[in-house]
């Protein structure tokens, strides 16, 4: 039952002090965002291959930078969901709280979260790959396709983690870091199938770390997960919060 879930991930969150939650696609469901691997998924309609790999970019940039710039378009349309606002409210209630979000949409900014570790990287920042130099993009739409390089003139890439790209090495140690020293992680939201962002869920387990999920699907991580919540994120996690300001 939801509601025995529900109670229980309170009770839990309740007795934690160090608390990591790891977001995937599905928090941004709500908001009108797609999601990849569901049935109206983006890799349903588009080859991951043709557009999310540093090979699709070097072999046609035009073609990867219309792909986001139409995924910006639809972004900015939407807002963020009271799961993102959930979230966001919850930051200053532990006394260590992290947000670890695979996701690029930067809707958990938008709705106030402050502390995230954005492991894939965020579609409204370009990078130089000459130079690297990071910078906030928020044309919609872009103004130029490809983008190039107010310094030096080269194509900007989007500052995006692709398929066969390392994760910037400080932000998956910080995020390992925190998901060891977690009394409790809750996976909101993701398939669990890319990695390493899926191996953070083990890595907590691993250290002691209660699991919870908010899934309306099983995943692989549903047999390690303690609490399995079967439902969506923008309902659960407000009446999670409500359960935890009962007390
Ligand atoms: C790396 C950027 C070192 C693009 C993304 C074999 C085994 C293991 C690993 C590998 C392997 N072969 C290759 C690898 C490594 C690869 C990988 O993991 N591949 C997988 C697919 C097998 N990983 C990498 O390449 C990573 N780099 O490992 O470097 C290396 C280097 C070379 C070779 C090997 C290793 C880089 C990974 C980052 C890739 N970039 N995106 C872009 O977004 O434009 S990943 C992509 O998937 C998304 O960004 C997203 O962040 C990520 C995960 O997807 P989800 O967020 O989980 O979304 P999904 O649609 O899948 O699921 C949504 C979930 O929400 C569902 O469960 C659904 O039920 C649920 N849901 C729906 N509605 C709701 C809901 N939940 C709650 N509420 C709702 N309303």
């Amino acid at each position: 039952m939801i509601g025995d879930g529900v109670k229980q991930a309170a009770d839990a969150l309740r007795a934690a002090r160090r608390v990591v939650v790891l977001t995937g696609a599905g928090i941004s469901a709500e908001s009108g965002v797609p999601t990849f691997r569901g049935p109206d998924g983006l890799w349903r309609t588009y080859r991951v291959e043709h557009l999310a790999t540093p090979e699709a970019f070097s072999r046609d940039p035009t073609l990867v930078w219309q792909w986001y710039d139409w995924r910006r378009g639809l972004i900015a349309k939407v807002q963020p969901n009271p799961g993102h606002a959930v979230l966001a409210r919850w930051e200053a209630r532990w006394p260590s709280f992290v947000l670890i979000t695979q996701n690029v949409d930067g809707l958990h900014p938008r709705a106030g979260s402050r502390n995230i570790l954005e492991l894939h990287g965020n579609i409204w920042k370009t990078r130089c790959p000459v130079d690297g130099t990071i910078r906030p993009n928020h044309d919609v739409p872009l103004a130029e396709i490809p983008p190039r390089c107010p310094f030096c003139g080269g194509l900007v890439r989007p500052h995006i983690v692709w398929f066969g790209e390392s994760l910037d090495r400080d932000t998956i140690r910080a995020a390992y870091t925190a998901s060891r020293a977690a009394d409790v992680m809750l996976v909101v939201g993701t398939s669990a199938l890319v990695y390493p962002a899926a191996d953070l869920p083990h890595a907590a387990c691993g250290t002691g770390a209660t699991l919870i999920e908010i899934n309306p699907d099983a995943t692989p991580l549903t047999d390690d997960a303690g609490i399995s919540i079967r439902g969506k994120a923008g309902e659960i996690l407000p009446l999670l919060d409500s359960y935890l300001q009962r007390g």
